[in-house]
C-alpha cells in the first residue's frame, strides 16, 4: 500500500482549522457565531460545503432538508454493487457557539478525501460525507432534525413547530428552494437504503476535558447518551406588583424557579445524570407586573435509558405538586427523545487498530454530548472518534479550541481507518 497521502501534506491540520475560521464567518449575529437553521448565514455554509466537497473530487448532492451529501465514489472494480461508508457531522450551531462542533466532522473529512483524490486513491467502497443540516435544535426547538430525515425518522409532525418569528418549519423548507419544497413525502423518500450503509463513522470534538485531563490527543467513542428535552409554559397571574399581597400572587417565575432548583436537584442524585435549563424567560414581562407567564426548556441526559426516564417521572410530577401548589398552569411539551446509542465494537477496533499502529492508546470514553451518529445508530452501526478540546475541554461557546497538531493527527488516523477498512464479515 502506497505511503499515506497525508504524510505529504503536514499542513492539513492547519487548513481544516483555516477552513472552519472560514464557513465561521458566516453568521446570524455580530461578533460571534450563530448558524440557526435555514438562515442566510446557513445557506452561505451550506453553499460552500458543496464548494469544497466537489473541489475535493466528490459528487454532491443536497437533499431535502438541506443536507450536503458529498459521495467519494468507490474504485470502478468494485463494481455496482458498492456499498456506503458514510460519515459526517451537522454545521449548524448553538447561540453563540463554537467553531469546530460538528464541523470539524464535516472539514475533516472532506480534507481527506481531497488527500486521497490528489494521491489517486480510490477506496473499495463509496465514502460518503454528510453535512448535516441540523442538528443543534436552535430554530425550531427539535433535536437531530437533519440525521432523523437520512434516518428515515422524520416526524411530519415537527412541520408545525414554528419558530420565534412564528413561520412554522414547513413554511421555512417551503421557502428554501430545497428538493420537494418541505412536502412530507419529499422528505421520507430522503432516507438513506439501511442496506446500502457499511456503517456510519463520525469525528468530533470531545466537547469535554477527558482527553485533555489525561494528555491524549484522540479517543474512541463506546456510547453516546441518551437525552430527552423539553418545553414548559407555566401560566401563572399578572397583577400590579405592589397591591399584591405574597400569599395571595399565582407567580408564574417564582414557580418556575422552584422547578428549575428541582431539576437540579433530582438530577444530581446520579452520577450519569445530567439536567439543564438553559433557556428561561418571562414573556412580555415588565418589572412592576407579577409574571403570569414563565416558559422554560428542560435537556435531561443520563448514561442509561431507565436513569433517564425515571429522572423525568419524578420531575414531571415534580411540576404538577409545585404547580398546584402554587396555583399556576404547567403544560409541558416533548421533544422527541433520543435513546442511548451504542458505539459498534467491531467498527471501535478498527480505530484502536490504527491508532496502536501509531503508538496511540485507544482511550474510550463514553459521549455526554448528543451526536447525528445516535440518530444514524438507528440504522447501521456507528463509531466515533473524539478529538481533545482545549480551554479545559469547553464547547457550546466561542472558547472552544482544538490544535491544528491534533486535527492533522485525527486526519491521519482517519486516512489509515479508511484504508484499512473491513466490512462487518456476517453483515
Ligand atoms: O446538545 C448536544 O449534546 C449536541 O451538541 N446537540
Ligand atoms: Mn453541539
Ligand atoms: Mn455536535
Amino acid at each position: 500500500m502506497p505511503a499515506s497521502p497525508t504524510a505529504s501534506l503536514p499542513s492539513l491540520g492547519q487548513a481544516i482549522l483555516d477552513r472552519a475560521d472560514q464557513l465561521a464567518r458566516h453568521s446570524d449575529m455580530e461578533g460571534g457565531l450563530t448558524c440557526a437553521y435555514l438562515t442566510p448565514a446557513h445557506r452561505a455554509a451550506q453553499a460552500l460545503l458543496a464548494e469544497w466537497m466537489a473541489a475535493a473530487g466528490m459528487d454532491v448532492r443536497v437533499d431535502a432538508i438541506g443536507n450536503v451529501i458529498g459521495r467519494y465514489a468507490a474504485a470502478a472494480e468494485a463494481g455496482p454493487g458498492a456499498r456506503v461508508l458514510m460519515t459526517g457531522s451537522h454545521f449548524d450551531t448553538v447561540r453563540n457557539g463554537g467553531r469546530y462542533d460538528g464541523r470539524l466532522g464535516i472539514l475533516l473529512p472532506i480534507a481527506v478525501v481531497d488527500a486521497l483524490h490528489r494521491a489517486g486513491i480510490r477506496l473499495p467502497y463509496h465514502f460518503e460525507v454528510v453535512a448535516f443540516a441540523e442538528e443543534e435544535g436552535l430554530r425550531f426547538k427539535t433535536s437531530f432534525l437533519a440525521s432523523s430525515v437520512l434516518a428515515g425518522r422524520f416526524d411530519p409532525a415537527l412541520l408545525e413547530r414554528r419558530d420565534t418569528a412564528g413561520i412554522s418549519l414547513g413554511e421555512a423548507l417551503a421557502g428554501s428552494g430545497l428538493p420537494g419544497g418541505g412536502a412530507a413525502a419529499a422528505l421520507a423518500a430522503a432516507a438513506v437504503d439501511p442496506a446500502s450503509l457499511l456503517g456510519f463513522i463520525e469525528v468530533h470534538i470531545e466537547q469535554g476535558p477527558v482527553l485533555l485531563h489525561h494528555g491524549l490527543p484522540l479517543g474512541v467513542v463506546t456510547q453516546i447518551a441518551g437525552s430527552s428535552r423539553f418545553q414548559v409554559r407555566v401560566g401563572g397571574t399578572a397583577s400590579h406588583a405592589g397591591t399584591t399581597p405574597m400569599n395571595l400572587r399565582a407567580d408564574a417565575a417564582a414557580a418556575a424557579a422552584e422547578m428549575v432548583l428541582l431539576v437540579e436537584a433530582r438530577c444530581g442524585e446520579v452520577a450519569s445524570l445530567v439536567g439543564t435549563v438553559g433557556q428561561l424567560e418571562v414573556p412580555n414581562g415588565s418589572s412592576n407586573v407579577i409574571p403570569g407567564a414563565c416558559h422554560f426548556s428542560m435537556d435531561i441526559r443520563a448514561g442509561e435509558d431507565g436513569i433517564r426516564e425515571a429522572a423525568i417521572a419524578d420531575i414531571l410530577a415534580g411540576i404538577e405538586r409545585i404547580a398546584a401548589r402554587r396555583g399556576v398552569s404547567a403544560q409541558v411539551e416533548r421533544v422527541t427523545p433520543v435513546n442511548n446509542a451504542p458505539c459498534a465494537r467491531w467498527l471501535m477496533d478498527q480505530f484502536a487498530t490504527v491508532l496502536a499502529k501509531r503508538g496511540l492508546q485507544a482511550f474510550e470514553l463514553p459521549s455526554g454530548a448528543g451526536h447525528d451518529a445516535m440518530m444514524m445508530q438507528r440504522i447501521t452501526d456507528i463509531a466515533m472518534l473524539f478529538v481533545r478540546c482545549g480551554n479545559g475541554g469547553i464547547s457550546h461557546n466561542p472558547l472552544e479550541t482544538i490544535t491544528a497538531e491534533d486535527a492533522q493527527l485525527a486526519a491521519e488516523v482517519l486516512v489509515d481507518f479508511l484504508r484499512h477498512f473491513q466490512p462487518r464479515q456476517d453483515a
